[in-house]
């Protein structure tokens, strides 16, 4: 089964419809966002007169034009729409000015004066830290007895990491379309990878009920976490002038506003301490995350909680104690990124294993091999590891690409003294799916069948180029027995399917699929009793298959238009609703226990990375991976997904760097400064996918979107060891990314920082 993308054909010709490829309504303003010149302080005041002035300009609004309530903050309620008198971070939100056009808006908010009265901000983590500078309380993940666990150890070696954050860099920026309806409601198209979390936050800060806020979603161009959240505050700013001043409002955030003012991958700093035997078992675990969460919760708690889950990635380790803290900064407030703080967790526990390696003198991927988790043993958080694919995954990838002979070929190029060097590195990974705040794991789905046997199909799911429609169409085609040509996917609307989880967690097949299901289970139930009573026969007896009713296995002449239209004059109703919610899930937060994850991802990677001495510059070789996708519904979609994934990951360990300075400056940006790797960085994927089953999700199959990014901590420690194959003092600290810059000053580092 090879099927092709669901947009394939409208991406390709260019037909595909964005938000503003929408023609405007008549009469449609422009909204652009005044953000602060100040990384903290108070404001003082806000000079509007000059921009006021110009002819074409509407409105510039602020925190007290606002007729609800001026909070956005999803988890915790500490995020105003527009600062009201505090500024927290360099471009936070402070007036909206409304245009004739979007040039416009854009000069006239150039001319507001912001003026801020400012304290010293805060920058790294442990500052904040230190002084208390707290999201929440911080969360201990334990296990075992970590005193025991570190006294029986024949090493314990301590280190720290810095891991910077990310840019999402989706192509299509932040962006919504407000149009008033009559009766005060308000429809809203909303590039938002959470359509019912811009509902909510659209009706609290306009104050109305939640059914007088439709929010509209055809797909997105890109999200990668950086719309699960931070698409709702553009939707209220267009939303906010739309009900002011009566005319539908769009905002397009411009590049540069949309690095400057919005959240990233969260960078964290962290300590850690390994404890194993001489050789290379893993005994006991301890580390510090200090989560750089910017200067509002937004998600954060959330994705310090995944960092938790994942601090062992996939290792057995008996003693455990990961403790992990948001801390308040004063940058954007960070988000959901792909991996949602589960990489970050991962990388902490990678480098200890490079520091055991270094110590004990046994390759990295000995010692990664012989800790992996195994079927039945428990995770720190109490989870059973059931269907465990850590090693299959790991021994498919040595035996498939010939890992000892990798080996031995980066050992052999090494030996000859040229002018590169070769590293390699093996990268397994286990993510457990589920959104972990349980109650987020539910979807429906609406599914109307027409007279003319077309189907079109609404659901909770966003398209944002990750294939959901595609793998959608896939599900409702195959068990409603018809060619995947008859299913539309309509846009994700709140009228449809309400209160709907964001799309996320790699969960939005899983959920939606099971929803589609059920609506579909309904339906062709209904269409098969008439198909009985019309030819005589117990229900049992039919079925649908490619189209034809089938009795007893053999074709009838009852296909599938005609089966439909009869039910149509029959009077049997061909639209149904589905729900879904994923069974046996619990999580306690007092205990820090329980089964938080339907089931996890596993899989296995191997990078060779090749350092050029003289420039500190690097390439890779094809990427080996053995990836557990349980039953594929769409291997096109899929392999998308896993080399999209890698790219992503290399990317952040490697080129992306975001640089601030000690004023909370985003000195990266503008993509003259944020380089993102391309077509010609990328090295070629190799994929196999290990075929199994996953029992209760659709067809067997298994979440995809995020476990692959994790791969590409391999190449960060490729790259290490290419480094350290040319200097082998070099100290390496744990800094993510390996960029060329760091990748030379390794090369050239001596043991005594004075002799340079
Ligand atoms: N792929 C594309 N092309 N665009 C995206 O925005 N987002 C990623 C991943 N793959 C993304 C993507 C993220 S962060 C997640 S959580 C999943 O897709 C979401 O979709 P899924 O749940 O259908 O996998
Ligand atoms: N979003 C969320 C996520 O709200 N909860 C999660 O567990 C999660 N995990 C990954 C990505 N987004
Ligand atoms: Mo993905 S970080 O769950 O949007």
């Amino acid at each position: 089964m090879s099927r092709r993308h669901y947009d394939a054909v409208d991406h390709v010709r260019g037909t595909s419809q964005y938000i503003d490829d929408v023609p405007p309504p008549v009469g449609t303003l422009y909204a652009t966002v005044v953000g602060s010149p100040q990384a903290k302080g108070s404001i003082r005041a806000i000079e509007t007169a000059e921009a006021r002035a110009l002819p074409g300009v509407h409105a510039i609004l602020r925190a007290r034009d606002i007729p609800g309530q001026n909070q956005i903050g999803a988890l915790l309620p500490d995020e105003e729409l527009l600062a009201s008198t505090e500024v927290a971070y360099i471009g936070h939100p402070v007036a909206v000015v409304v245009a004739e056009s979007q040039e416009l808006a854009r000069r006239a908010a150039a001319l507001v004066q912001v003026q801020v009265d400012p304290e010293p901000p805060i920058v790294d983590p442990r500052e904040a830290f230190e002084r208390g500078e707290l999201i929440a309380p911080a969360r201990t993940f334990a296990c075992g007895d970590i005193d025991q666990g570190f006294s029986k150890a024949d090493v314990v070696l301590r280190g720290t990491c810095e891991i910077a954050g990310q840019e999402h860099l989706y192509l299509e920026t932040q962006r919504a379309r407000a149009v008033p309806q009559e009766g005060g409601a308000i429809r809203v198209a909303s590039s938002t990878q959470s359509p019912y979390a811009v509902q909510k936050a659209v009706a609290r800060v306009l104050g109305l009920p939640n059914h007088r806020v439709e929010v509209d979603v055809r797909r997105l161009g890109g999200g990668f976490g950086g719309k699960e959240d931070q698409a709702t505050a553009w939707a209220c700013v267009a939303a906010l002038a739309a009900h002011q001043l009566d005319r539908p409002v769009q905002i397009v955030l411009h590049r540069l506003e949309d690095l400057q003012m919005t959240g990233k991958r969260h960078p964290y700093s962290a300590d850690y301490e390994i404890g194993l035997s001489s050789d290379g078992t893993i005994l006991a675990y301890r580390a510090v995350l200090y989560q750089n969460s910017g200067a509002r919760a937004d998600l954060s708690t959330a994705v310090l909680e995944r960092s938790l889950f994942h601090a062992t990635n996939a290792y057995r380790v008996p003693n455990v104690q990961v403790t992990a803290a948001c801390c308040r900064t004063n940058l954007q407030p960070h988000t959901a990124f792909r991996g949602f703080g589960g990489p970050q967790g991962m990388f902490v526990i990678e480098a200890a294993l490079a520091h055991a390696s270094d110590h004990l003198g046994i390759p990295r991927h000995v010692i990664q091999r012989r800790n992996l988790i195994r079927e039945g043993d428990v995770t720190p958080y109490g989870q059973p590891m059931v269907r465990a694919r850590g090693e299959r995954c790991f021994d498919e990838l040595a035996e498939a690409f010939d890992l000892e002979g990798m080996v031995s070929s980066v050992k052999a190029h090494n030996d000859q003294r040229g002018p590169t060097r070769r590293g390699l590195a093996v990268m397994p990974i286990c993510f457990g799916i589920s959104f972990t705040k349980t109650f987020l794991n539910q979807a429906g789905a609406l599914l109307h069948v027409y007279g003319d046997g077309s189907v079109g199909l609404s659901t909770g799911g966003v398209e944002m180029g990750q294939g959901v429609n595609s793998k959608l169409r896939d599900i409702a085609s195959q068990a409603l027995g018809i060619r995947g040509e008859r299913v539309r996917l309509e846009s994700t609307n709140t009228t449809r399917v309400a209160n709907m989880s964001p799309s996320a967690a790699s969960a939005t097949t899983d959920l939606n699929g099971n929803a589609t299901l059920e609506a579909v289970r309904q339906v062709r139930g209904r269409l098969l009793a008439l198909a009985a009573e019309r030819l005589g026969a117990e229900v049992s007896r039919v079925d649908l298959i490619d189209e034809v009713v089938t009795l007893d296995g053999s074709p009838t002449d009852w296909s599938w238009t005609r089966l439909v239209s009869e039910a149509y004059f029959a009077r049997v109703d061909l639209s149904a609703h589905g729900f879904y919610a994923t069974p046996d899930l619990n999580f306690d937060t007092n205990t820090e226990t329980g089964n938080p994850f339907a089931y996890h991802v596993w899989g296995a990677s191997v990078f060779v990375a090749e350092v050029d001495v003289r420039r500190g510059t690097y390439t890779f070789e094809p990427i080996c991976v053995v990836h557990d996708l349980g039953r594929s519904i769409n291997p096109v979609v899929d392999i998308g997904q896993i080399e999209g994934g890698l790219a992503q990951g290399i990317g952040w360990m490697t080129l992306e760097e975001l640089a601030y300075d000690d004023q909370g400056r985003l000195l990266s940006r503008a993509l003259s400064t944020y380089k993102a790797p391309d077509g010609d960085f990328m090295p070629e994927v190799r994929a196999r996918l290990i075929e199994d089953d996953n029992p209760g999700m659709p067809y067997g199959s298994k979440a995809v979107g995020e476990p692959p990014l994790m791969y590409g901590i391999g190449a960060y420690f490729a790259l290490r060891e290419a480094v350290r194959a040319f200097n082998p003092t070099a100290r390496l600290p744990f800094h993510a990314p390996m960029t060329p810059e760091r990748v030379l000053m390794g090369l050239y580092e001596t043991e005594d920082p004075e002799d340079r």
